[in-house]
């Protein structure tokens, strides 16, 4: 349980503005799947130094009307979100963001269990890419990340001060 109060934590250090209905009913509906996750890792953890690619979602994230496909890929013992821009000419990367905890995270919403996924937590309609973890202590983190139209860029909601 103390996972979930961290989640918790988590979540409140969002800015107030943007804690809206929609992060406090996904905040409700999420329950973390600990054990699973654990022991998917432990299954999947060994070479840790592989490039690993552990989930992928694709969704209109941008708002440019170009679909982005979103890759949760473990190398060299760290976690990282890649964006990929699927255009004509293929994909091509225009983010690669670290996930601030080395061990992989699950969380149950809507029934689903899920380590990745695209959910719209600000209520401003665009989809947030949202990406559980834990740290060290095995404290759960739901790091939400944010796309800024004008830096072209994302960054972490969730990041404490
Ligand atoms: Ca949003």
């Amino acid at each position: 349980m103390m996972g979930f109060k961290s989640l918790i934590g988590d979540l409140k250090k969002i800015e107030p503005l943007s804690f809206s209905l929609g992060l406090g009913m996904m905040c409700l509906s999420l329950s973390l799947a600990f054990h699973s996750g654990l022991k998917y890792e432990i299954r999947n953890g060994l070479a840790l130094n592989e490039r690993v690619v552990l989930s992928t979602v694709t969704g209109n994230i941008t708002q440019d009307g170009i679909l982005s496909k979103v890759i949760k890929v473990r190398s060299d013992n760290k976690i990282f979100i890649e964006v990929y821009q699927l255009g004509a000419n293929g994909q091509e990367l225009i983010s690669k963001l670290p996930i601030p905890h080395s061990h992989d995270g699950y969380f149950h919403l809507r029934g689903e269990s899920s380590n990745l996924i695209l959910n719209d937590v600000d209520g401003d309609s665009i989809p947030e890419i949202v990406a559980p973890s834990f740290d060290h202590n095995m404290v759960a983190h739901l790091n939400v990340y944010k796309y800024d139209r004008e830096a072209n860029s994302f960054y972490l909601m969730t990041k404490k001060e």
